[in-house]
């Protein structure tokens, strides 16, 4: 198994608003840092990323956000007040308008739709390195590795078109897809098994027949992104019948997910894809601080075990999951069984 990975990310140590007070983000450089460790310790090399294509950002993202995001930083530090970081205060809700305002708070609100996520000196930075990795681990696989998993730090499948939230700013599952499309495949599917819905990923290719979304994750009517999830979201237009939600209620425990994957991995199976992405969140885990659900670390091994019988080329890209003391177990384990 290649494992990618690089200590980029720790330049990004967002703040997070939660429980009515801003804070550090339980998304932290501890947690790539620890997969790091524990994955070291259970043999795997970890080798650096190529440098990104930065157009690729841009064709699943749209230009004038990945922009937004690459200069939000310096802009706001011509701010007389700038503070800690740039977040913003006010989104588009409902009813309102779609004009993009001139303003740097305006944008920041117009480009985002979570107050969990800020933009910090080296946001950038990292959020690039964390594109590089999984475009990395897609070039790999396009070239013939059966497995190669990016540990990629900021998360990126709540990241939208145009918008950041949940942890994530670029799509890195979305650019490894685009990525493996690009270089020859017809098809692919990306298999999303973070506890949280993969809305951004969604959104991206709500619209297309060429990749496969399928999401398995707690109901949006009780847990967040809550506004994108529910199992009637089944793509629009070209891409109706390409995106799969499969919500679960919270308690959700290893038997009633594996039910769950199974139809999942079906359609996966019977819809011509030939290679697969598979967005790893640990947050299913039953330590986690932002999860419900009842999964061990050795079911992990069994979930990666059952994904691999696609028989798929398959590239692994680090999402959620917040039990730093355990973090680096699962994801070990879900990635001993891939030889
Ligand atoms: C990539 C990923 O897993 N993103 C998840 C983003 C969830 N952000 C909102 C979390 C709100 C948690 N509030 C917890 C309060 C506990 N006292
Ligand atoms: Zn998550």
């Amino acid at each position: 198994m290649i494992v990618i990975g690089s200590d980029v990310h720790r330049r990004h140590h967002g703040l997070e608003f939660a429980d009515g007070l801003l804070g550090p983000s339980v998304e932290g450089p501890e947690r790539a840092d620890l997969i790091d460790s524990a994955l070291r310790a259970a043999g795997h090399a970890i080798e650096a990323p190529d440098p990104v294509d930065e157009s690729l950002l841009g064709r699943v993202h749209t230009p004038q956000y990945i922009e937004f995001i690459a200069t939000a930083w310096d802009r706001w530090q011509q701010l007389p007040d700038a503070a800690l970081a740039a977040m913003p205060f006010t989104w588009p809700a409902r009813n309102a308008s779609a004009v993009r305002p001139d303003d740097l708070i305006g944008q920041l609100g117009f480009h985002s739709f979570a107050a969990d996520c800020s933009i910090v000196e080296g946001t950038w930075d990292a959020v690039r390195e964390s594109a590089a990795i999984s475009t990395t681990a897609a070039d790999l696989v396009g070239a013939g590795e059966r497995f190669a998993y990016g540990l990629c730090r900021p998360p990126g499948h709540h990241a939208t078109t145009d918008q950041f939230g949940g942890y994530c700013y670029v799509n890195n599952a979305a650019v490894a897809a685009q990525r493996l499309l690009d270089g020859g495949a017809n098809r692919v599917a990306v298999l999303d098994v973070d506890y949280h819905h993969g809305n951004g990923t969604q959104q991206i290719f709500e619209r297309r027949d060429d990749v496969l979304t399928v999401s398995i994750h707690a109901d949006p009517m009780f847990e967040f992104p809550w506004f994108a999830g529910h199992a009637n979201e089944v793509g629009i237009d070209a891409g109706e019948g390409w995106n799969v939600n499969i919500p679960l209620p919270a308690g959700t425990d290893f038997g009633a997910w594996s039910s769950a994957l199974e139809p999942g991995l079906a359609l996966i199976a019977s819809s011509d894809v030939e290679a697969l992405v598979v967005s790893l969140g640990v947050d299913t885990f039953a330590g986690d601080p932002l999860g419900t659900f009842d999964i061990g670390t050795c079911d992990y091994t069994t979930m990666a075990t059952r994904i691999a019988e696609l028989d798929l080329p398959t590239v692994i890209v680090q999402e959620g999951g917040y039990a730093v003391g355990d973090i680096g177990a699962n994801v070990a384990a879900f990635l001993a069984p891939l030889r």
